[in-house]
């Protein structure tokens, strides 16, 4: 087993690795820029090394300056967390060059999901739905039109680099294809230095779907069951719960069957995601794979009653998984609250805050790395904490999120409690009745 991680994050992920490492009896090394100076994951690890100013170029995503902070602490491995270096192949050669071992998937499967159209053909050859669409790369307007006329409107273009929404064009008839052609590709080519695009046909009011998977490095695959996470708001997630409310045991079969043949298609070792649409009629497609720990993870935690930081850190040191898959035994449900102001189109609100009370109690988990007197640095994203409610139905998850949003106090900074409490008494979200679009047409009260 490792003696001592690296953590190349900050935040509530860091603590989080930090807590489970600790139960393991491994050390830590939390890495910090000067504006996380007073965080706690810099108070709670065994150690700490200052690795850069505050913005994230200079810092978490500095690979020579987390580098140095690995060699003078002597850790033997490296944990990403999300975001920063999670999906960045260039990293983990880099680990793996310098005896370190980058707690995640291997650089080659990192590059095989990271480039969507190869995705999508590893997908089909393994047998995995996915979006009905052209194959390849789009080269030119006319072939985008004639491949558009075949389909049929409404379609969507989408940047190979992409991901996350980023790129990406909803085209309703043909008059429109033109211009979005060009921005989707002038966006692609900003964003991602790559101006590849390619065409899928448009699926109306999809749920988002995914399914947390998990492979050893013996080949052994197994699926952890689905999270919902149709509650967006401009590709941002804002709740996820497990089970869905949409699932059935057939679909979730299915799902989960198609998730482990998409894992296994590259030899996956370490935890991670399938994420799939699916349409009213319950057909699903791949969409991508996220090959690193998800901020909404927790869910699954809860539900299968797992710590998947441990499993990631146990398969990353060569233990064997069962291959056995898990379904859900009870119902969690997470609200993301972050620094922002939902009565102002969820601008960023950092700072000081100034009184912090957070809810515990029966059935209630709260991940966070705040505290009274705990300033938000405006560099970073703008996450207070993630608040989950287990229990044994969903109504009662959405009763104890209630009751522990109420409890919540944040003061000194506008935070997205008061819309997570309008959400949990609204009529539609207790159905169970809800896509991506929901919240399009939510208003804040
Ligand atoms: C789609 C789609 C409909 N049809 N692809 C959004 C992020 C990126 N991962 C892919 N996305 C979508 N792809 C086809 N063929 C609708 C979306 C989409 C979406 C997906 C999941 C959650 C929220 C979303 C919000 C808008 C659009």
């Amino acid at each position: 087993m490792f003696k001592k991680i690296l953590i190349a994050n900050r935040g509530e992920i860091a603590l989080r690795v930090i807590r489970t490492a600790r139960e393991m009896g491994i050390k830590t090394v939390a890495v910090y820029s000067t504006a996380d100076r007073d965080s706690l994951h810099v108070k709670f690890a065994d150690e700490a090394v200052c690795i850069g100013k505050p913005q994230s170029s200079d810092s978490y995503l500095n690979i020579a300056n987390i580098m140095s902070a690995v060699e003078i602490t002597n850790a033997d491995a490296v944990h990403p967390g999300y975001g920063f270096l999670a999906e960045n192949s260039r990293f983990a050669i880099i680990c793996n060059e310098h005896g370190i071992k980058f707690i995640g998937p291997t650089p080659e499967m990192i590059n095989a999901m990271g480039d969507k159209i190869t995705a999508k053909e590893t997908m089909i050859k393994a047998g995995v739905p996915v979006v009905p669409g052209g194959q390849g790369l789009l080269q030119s307007v006319d072939e985008a039109k004639g491949l558009a006329r075949e389909m049929g409107y409404p379609i969507i273009l989408k940047a190979t680099a992409g991901g996350g929404g980023k790129g990406m064009r909803i085209v309703w008839e043909e008059s429109q294809l033109e211009k979005a052609y060009d921005t989707a590709k002038a966006e692609a080519l900003a964003s991602f230095k790559n101006d590849g695009i390619y065409m899928e046909k448009f699926v109306e009011e999809p749920r988002h779907i995914e399914i947390q998977v998990a492979g050893d490095q013996y080949g052994n695959v197994c699926h952890l069951s689905e999270r919902d996470c149709s509650i967006q708001r401009r590709h941002q997630k804002l709740v996820e719960e497990s089970p869905s409310p949409f699932m059935t045991d057939d679909l979730r079969y299915k799902m989960g069957e198609a998730a482990k043949k998409a894992a296994a298609a590259i030899n996956y070792e370490s935890v991670g995601t399938i994420e799939f649409l699916v349409d009213k009629h319950r057909n699903f497609y791949f969409m991508e794979m996220n090959t690193r720990i998800q901020v909404e993870h927790c869910v699954t935690e809860e539900v299968i009653n797992y710590d998947l930081i441990k499993e990631q850190i146990l398969i990353a040191a060569g233990h064997r998984i069962s291959g056995k898959d898990y379904f859900p035994e009870m119902h969690s449900i997470e609200c993301r609250i972050n620094a922002e102001d939902p009565y102002n189109d969820f601008r960023p609100s950092p700072g000081k805050i100034t009184v912090c009370h957070q809810p515990g109690g029966h059935g209630v988990r709260v991940d966070s790395h705040v505290y009274a007197g705990y300033v938000i640095p405006p560099y970073y994203d703008s996450m207070i904490g993630k608040l989950i409610t287990v229990a044994q139905t969903r109504q009662e998850a959405i009763q104890t999120m209630y009751r522990a949003l109420s409890e919540y106090v944040i003061e000194g900074v506008k935070t997205t409690i008061p819309f997570h409490l309008q959400l949990m008494q609204d009529e539609r979200f207790r159905s169970g009745d809800f896509n991506t679009k929901f919240l399009e047409s939510f208003k804040l009260k």
